[in-house]
């Protein structure tokens, strides 16, 4: 270490995978430690106490808090913040942001190619063609599904919800949505239950947040109300929606079919989703491509910088809004 970088605030980074670009401008920034998984018995027990900042690719623990007696705030990668200690966080006064609006077009994007893919079962056909299907069977059967005619229902209209509900307005389609609250200023019809919504459309497109409170909520009743020309898809959390309902409902025809990005034990993905033709299955890639995922990381750097520079973070999450940054000190 050079007494200048000495002289910087010490930061954390936890990674899961690599994220080149954000580590150097890092450390440019702070003085670095980084180590693979949130756990601070991972950092040098010497460095522990001088620990301000975290850059976490792969979320964090109370215990995590608890190990880094100096810490002030930690960054997060992605918008979901379901599988963190935020609340814990926050009552230790430690900020805690997180990555929206960068990443909500690219999720929106994915969420009407895997709605299209699982309607008009554009892998399977792409599947036909590539087996010599086509040469030797000769055209993939019509789809009994089609977009025309669908209404839509979205579970979670917040930044990304609005922005499929505005795509899907320019394919012609009717929006309905549920949230615990109606939106203001929007047009789309609001139901105040997630059945209803279920009821009312014949397509559900879930994004809502994960956590207690949309825990398993797109269950068996849910599913039967969207009924057999049913189609679901997920885009959100995968703890939102009853797995083994789900399996029940595709194979038993309470619903058609369903588009699912993520999963309730990701990367695990029941036998019985990979076994349904019906089902549509996406590894959790809303957000990944290198435009978007760079975006995020950037977002991080910037919400440090900001911390440590102005006492301002630029994205902090609801539960940490009011955290405040402790008096000016020096060094380390
Ligand atoms: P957001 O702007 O906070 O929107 C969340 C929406 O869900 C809000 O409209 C909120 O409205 C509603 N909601 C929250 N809790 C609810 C509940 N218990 N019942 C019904 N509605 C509820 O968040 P966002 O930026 O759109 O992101 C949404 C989620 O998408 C993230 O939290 C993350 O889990 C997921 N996501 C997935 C990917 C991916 O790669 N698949 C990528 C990014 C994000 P009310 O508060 O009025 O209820
Ligand atoms: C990311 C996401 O895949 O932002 C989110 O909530 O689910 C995705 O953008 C994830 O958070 C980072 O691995």
């Amino acid at each position: 270490m050079t007494s200048a970088s000495a002289a910087l605030p010490t930061i954390v980074v936890v990674l899961s995978r690599p994220q080149e670009h954000a580590l150097r401008r890092l450390e440019k920034l702070f003085r670095v430690v980084t180590i693979g998984r949130p756990d601070a018995s991972l950092v040098d027990a010497a460095v522990r106490p001088a620990v301000r900042g975290v850059a976490s690719f792969a979320g964090f623990s109370a215990a995590f808090v608890d190990g880094l007696p100096r810490l002030e705030i930690i960054a997060l990668f992605g918008v979901g913040y379901d599988m963190t200690a935020a609340a814990e966080a926050a009552m230790r006064n430690v900020v805690v942001t997180n990555t929206p609006d960068v990443l909500t077009e690219e999720v929106a994007d994915t969420a009407i190619g895997l709605l299209i893919n699982t309607v008009r079962e554009l892998p399977r056909a792409e599947a036909w063609l590539r087996a010599g299907r086509w040469v030797r069977d000769g055209m993939y059967p019509l789809t009994p599904m089609t977009l025309r005619g669908r209404s839509i229902g979205i579970h979670g209209l917040g930044r990304i919800g609005l922005a499929i509900a505005r795509r899907l307005e320019a394919f012609g389609l009717p929006i309905a949505y549920h949230n615990r609250r109606p939106v203001t200023g929007v047009g789309y019809r609001y139901y105040p239950t997630l059945k209803e919504l279920a009821a009312a459309v014949d397509t559900l497109i879930s994004v809502v947040p994960g956590g207690p409170a949309t825990e398993m909520v797109v269950d068996a009743d849910v599913l039967a109300a969207l009924g057999p020309n049913g189609v679901l898809i997920n885009i959100g959390r995968g703890r939102t929606v009853d797995e083994a309902a789900l399996v029940e409902a595709l194979a038993n025809g309470t619903i058609a079919a369903a588009g699912l990005d993520v999963f309730a034990d990701e990367p695990n993905v029941p036998q019985a989703l990979l076994d349904a033709p019906n089902a549509t299955l996406l590894p959790h890639v809303g957000s990944a491509s290198e435009h978007t995922r760079r975006a995020m990381a950037d977002l991080v750097v910037d919400n440090l910088a900001e911390w440590f520079s102005t006492g301002r973070p630029l994205t902090p999450v609801p539960e940490t809004r009011l955290a405040a940054r402790p008096a000016p000190s020096t060094g380390g």
